[in-house]
């Protein structure tokens, strides 16, 4: 084989590496299409989302019948016009107003049919239905990197009974969500049921979903907002209206008082180590005042997961599961900066900054038993 030779060969390698690694590429990406995902907005579960996927669809296919065109059409000229002997120059053309009109109102007309769908889709996304109950209607309020709900109390029209990281919510109800954020931009999402909509501080926003099917959704924060904004996470749980109506009293109460000693211990370190600096454990608030630094407590043992969806306390089918959650909150408690790095808690409470005020093991127990007992 002479060296000619061998360089011919090195040349057609290439191009078949690449080729692989592109069709690997490609398959890999998409996998990420897989309807059956958690996070999959192919496979939405409530008009809002379907609606939304509705208008990518006319997007995407729009887009491909033009891609189709532009492109058999360029083919068509590089080989119809491919120079065929070097002294073979094709007559040169300046300018052509018939054609630059043309390829200039074929694609202002496409945007105009595609406007269509998606600005009556933006109408149907910020206007919640008529039929909305006003007992419907939450707020939503961004942490960082926690979630805030608030519900209002159906036997106080002054007062909004406050909880995190889960919101329940009714199987077949338009669900209206008014947004608030208070420290910088988040952004509100549940995949399945409806696309991104930011957190605004001071600003608000408003978007409106509904769940066809009972079911557990994730929800995701989806603009970045710090450290740890791929860990904020929570979930939407939708249920049977009057299973709803059963949850929302359950969590309108304070937090439930116990005879155990364990547990009453805990309490006391609850209060004596700081943590209620930060942690509320009565639900019931005034309308629109200052939420707390973290997340109200009075009822966390009865959340699926712990820490904004880091640590899952509950079975395969939601059922909670006390041995996983007592397991989660000592992981918690111990060190929180392991399980959310840059977390507001491990920066601020001073069991983890000072070292002097450090949690003993038996603090830890206790606290973890009284937490586990606030279903
Ligand atoms: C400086 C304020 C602050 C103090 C003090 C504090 N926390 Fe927290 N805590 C937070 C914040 C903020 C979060 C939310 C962290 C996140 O998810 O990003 C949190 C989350 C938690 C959670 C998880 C809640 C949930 O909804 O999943 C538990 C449990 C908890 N803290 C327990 C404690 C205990 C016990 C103490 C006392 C030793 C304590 N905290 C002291 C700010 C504080
Ligand atoms: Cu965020």
């Amino acid at each position: 084989m002479d060296s000619g030779e061998r360089k011919l060969m090195q040349l057609n390698k290439i191009p078949k590496t690449v080729f692989l690694l592109s069709i690997a590429l490609f398959a890999l990406l998409i996998t990420g299409c897989y309807p059956d995902h958690n996070q999959s907005t192919f496979d939405p579960r409530g008009p809002v989302a379907a609606e939304q996927l509705e208008v990518f669809w006319w997007i995407l296919i729009g887009g491909f019948i033009v891609f189709v065109l532009v492109e058999a059409a360029l083919i068509y000229a590089i080989f119809k016009f491919r120079v065929k002997n070097e002294s073979d120059i094709p007559v040169q053309t300046h300018g052509n107003h018939t054609l630059e009109i043309i390829w200039t109102a074929i694609p202002a007309v496409l945007l105009i049919i595609l406007m269509v769908p998606t600005i009556q889709t933006l109408f149907y996304m910020y206007e919640a239905p008529k039929t909305t109950k006003p007992e419907h209607t939450l707020e939503a309020i961004g942490h960082q990197w926690w979630f805030e709900f608030r519900y209002p109390d159906p036997s106080n029209p002054e007062k909004e009974i406050v909880t995190a990281n889960e919101v329940y919510i009714p199987v077949g109800y338009p669900v209206a969500i008014n947004l608030e954020s208070v420290d910088v931009i988040h952004s509100f999402w549940v995949p399945k049921l409806a696309g991104k909509t930011d957190m605004v501080p001071s600003e608000g926003n408003f978007m409106w979903f509904e769940a066809d099917e009972p079911g557990e959704y994730y929800g995701q924060c989806a603009e970045y907002c710090g450290t740890s904004h791929a860990n904020m996470k929570f979930k939407v749980v939708a249920v049977p209206e009057n299973e709803f109506n059963a949850w929302l009293l359950a969590q309108s109460n304070p937090a439930m008082e116990s005879s155990d000693p364990l547990v009453k211990e805990g309490a006391g370190v609850f209060k004596s180590a700081g943590c209620t600096g930060c942690h509320a454990t009565k639900t019931i608030v005034n309308k629109g005042s200052k939420g707390r630094v973290g997340p109200n407590l009075a009822h966390v043992a009865s959340r699926r997961d712990l820490a904004a969806g880091m640590m899952r306390n509950a079975n395969e089918n939601g059922s909670l599961n006390d041995a996983l959650l007592q397991e989660n909150l000592r992981i918690w408690i111990e060190d929180p900066e392991q399980v959310k790095p840059g977390n507001l808690m491990s920066k601020g409470a001073q069991v983890y900054t000072d070292p002097d005020k450090k949690l003993t093991e038996e603090q830890i127990s206790q606290l973890v038993h009284y937490l586990s007992s606030l279903k």
